[in-house]
């Protein structure tokens, strides 16, 4: 998708003009892959941009920089206040939030441990993720042929660049085969996640959501909705799915940050009822709770000093 710059982004503790933030072409983590991001959405509230879990996103990518043995050179609140920041000096009502910590120029070969952490915030305008009507007309999935990370070979439970190798892969083979998402099965046959997503399926009428141990993200979306399907009297548990109890859900959804709320209307053309009703009441709470307008859940939406 297209990024419509904006004014500013914030680059090692300055908000520098959206056209200076640029890096060298030997920058570490441009031929290793090893840095951590983040990916957050801001909505427009009537008190301004509400930006959306910003503490836990913040938080899980100090966790992502602790498994990758890299020390950011900030604590994360002042990731937080520079996050803030960086979205107050854009003027935007909502966007979608980048931050990305990356080991820097001037060290080449694989240690890193002699290399400088460069940290920058970015944001910029961003719609839906999955089509304007993922939520109401549902997205066609398709089991990849790639399979998702094993836990010894690159740690899923981190949101590291070179992690996405794997999901891009798999996100242009579906794409190319005429479907808008892949979902991803682990080295041992379950399902793990889609490309940019955590997965939902409703079985015996409960929802089931893969565990991490099955290599997905720990999103912070799945919590989200986990959290508010409950609260909706829906039963969520968290269990092994293998591909079989997709061609039979009776309802299915994905979420992230990016795609929010989205039903799946097929798995390799085994059609799914979309959007389920219980689908539909989730994803219109979660849309209702991003954008402060449920108050139980008013805390996790923050906002610039
Ligand atoms: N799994 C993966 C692999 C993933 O990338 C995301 C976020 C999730 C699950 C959901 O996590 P959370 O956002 O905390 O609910 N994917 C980001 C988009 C990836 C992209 O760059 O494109 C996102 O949603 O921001």
């Amino acid at each position: 998708m297209p990024i419509t710059p904006t004014e500013k982004i914030w680059m090692n503790g300055e908000l520098v003009p959206w056209d200076d933030a640029r890096i060298h072409v030997l920058t570490h983590t441009l031929h290793y892959g090893m840095g951590v991001f983040e990916g957050i959405r801001a909505y427009e509230t009537p008190d301004g941009p509400g930006i959306f879990r910003l503490t836990d996103h913040i938080t899980r990518m100090f966790q992502s920089a602790q498994i990758l043995g890299m020390e950011i050179p900030y604590t994360p609140e002042e990731l937080v206040a520079a996050t803030k920041a960086t979205v107050a000096s854009t003027g935007l009502a909502s966007c979608y939030i980048r931050p990305i910590a990356y080991f820097g120029y001037g060290e080449m070969g694989l240690n890193t441990l002699p290399c400088s952490v460069d940290v920058s915030i970015a944001c910029w305008p961003w719609g839906a993720y999955l089509g304007d009507d993922a939520l109401t007309k549902g997205v066609r999935m398709k089991i990849s042929s790639w399979t998702r990370h094993d836990h010894n070979t690159m740690p899923p439970a981190a949101k590291t660049t070179g992690n996405y190798v794997n999901s891009s892969l798999a996100k242009v083979e579906a794409l190319k085969a005429g479907y808008d998402e892949a979902l991803m099965l682990n080295p041992q046959g379950f399902v793990s996640e889609c490309t940019g997503e955590n997965v939902f399926v409703a079985r015996k009428g409960r929802f089931i959501t893969p565990p991490l141990s099955s290599g997905a993200l720990e999103g912070i979306t799945q919590s989200t909705v986990s959290t508010i399907a409950a609260d909706l009297g829906f039963e969520v548990t968290v269990g092994e799915l293998a591909r079989s109890d997709l061609y039979i859900a009776e309802e299915m959804f994905v979420c992230g940050t990016a795609a929010e709320v989205s039903a799946v209307a097929s798995v390799d053309d085994r059609e799914i009822p979309s959007p389920g009703p219980m689908t539909l009441a989730i994803g219109e709470e979660y849309h209702r709770t991003v954008r402060g307008e449920v108050d139980r859940y008013k805390d996790w939406v923050e906002h610039a000093e």
